[in-house]
């Protein structure tokens, strides 16, 4: 296995006062959605991804507009990271026209190809083969372009993980995994569902395939900043694929309800103590980069934008039910 490359350069203060500024955008989202839920305005079903935001936020800094992404169903944090419009977001979660498929797909699908941001997806690594068409396709077209596709660790119980990386593996595609291990598969820790031999380095699933592996602490936004750098510019250069896998945790349930009776006394609070959006401000301010009011300016600016959110999503229209079978059907496309 590969370690994550040594820093070469400094990061800016502005990447990194921007990435803190995505971590805070995703938690105040997040917790705030949370709330709206319990309340009963938010339909269906929410997996919240507070405790994972260094991962999304490392990674998608490491990216640039043209590049692709799938993500899964815990997918807020990647659509922020991605710089979707929190005002879609909320729209789309609260089911109204104005969300970004209309209020047809909810939290769990929530896309915007023109983005690059090629879908949420509900079924474990639906997203891989998707991103892995991506790669293939940048790889046609001969652009730099590359493709992500983020992953929890049951997705590498799935034959889709398998098969896409076998193909990425032999043809080279410019495709990075992001194995988020957030220690369970729904409820199921991990060494119920994943061999001994796994259990320390989860990327070993990419061995066969002779991808590059890389294992970074996804409580640390920097760390897998730069482990991303290093896999995009091999990737971009035609090295082929990478595995990365950010070791963390999620602080709350699989999804909003579960009694979460399978924790064992005190792992919550041992993981909190490592919890990004308490450590990274600590370390910002400490190092001089930013003020202990700069940080407060920037949680008022977030929590008013999110505010703004929500009044966007409650004052929209649910969608007229006409529109139910649009958006389903192909028209063919245009034939070469
Ligand atoms: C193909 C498929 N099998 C089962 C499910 C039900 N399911 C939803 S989430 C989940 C666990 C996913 O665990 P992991 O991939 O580790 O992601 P995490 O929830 O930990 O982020 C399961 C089994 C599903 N949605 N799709």
């Amino acid at each position: 296995m590969s370690s994550q490359g040594e820093r070469s350069e400094e990061i800016a203060d502005q990447e990194r006062i921007d990435m803190l500024r995505t971590m805070v955008r995703i938690r105040e989202f997040e917790s705030v959605v949370q709330n709206k839920f319990a309340d009963a305005e938010i339909p269906g079903f929410l997996h919240l991804y507070i405790g994972q935001e260094a991962i999304a936020t490392g990674v998608c800094q490491a990216l640039t507009e043209r590049d692709y992404l799938t993500s899964t169903h815990r997918g807020h944090g990647h659509c922020i990271a991605r710089g979707l419009d929190t005002d879609k977001m909320a729209a789309e979660l609260y089911g109204k026209e104005t969300g970004y498929c209309n209020g047809k797909g909810g939290s769990m699908h929530i896309a915007d190809v023109n983005a690059g941001m090629l879908g949420a997806n509900g079924i474990v690594a639906g997203g891989i083969p998707i991103a892995t068409g991506a790669a293939l396709s940048a790889k046609m077209r001969d652009t730099d372009e590359v493709a992500v596709s983020f992953f929890g660790d049951g997705a590498l119980s799935e034959g889709a993980f398998h098969e896409s990386f076998n193909q990425a593996g032999i043809w080279e595609l410019p495709l990075l995994g992001i194995i988020e291990n957030n220690q369970y598969g729904e409820m199921t820790g991990l060494e119920e569902h994943h061999p001994p031999s796994a259990l320390d380095d989860l990327t070993i699933y990419g061995e066969p395939y002779g991808v590059t592996r890389i294992q970074v602490d996804g409580m640390d936004v920097e760390a897998v900043y730069e482990a991303t750098l290093d896999a995009v510019d091999q990737a971009r250069n035609g090295g082929g694929p990478s595995l990365i896998e950010c070791v963390g945790y999620r602080f709350e349930g699989h999804h909003e309800g579960d009694s979460q009776f399978y924790r064992p006394d005190g792992e919550l609070e041992e993981w909190k103590q490592r919890d990004p959006l308490s450590t990274y401000p600590e370390k910002l301010i400490g190092e001089g980069v930013l003020t202990e009011d700069g940080y407060a300016e920037i949680e008022a600016e977030i929590e008013a934008e999110i505010e703004d959110a929500i009044e966007f999503a409650r004052n929209s229209d649910y969608p007229d039910p006409q529109q139910a079978y649009e958006g389903v059907f192909s028209d063919g496309g245009e034939q070469a």
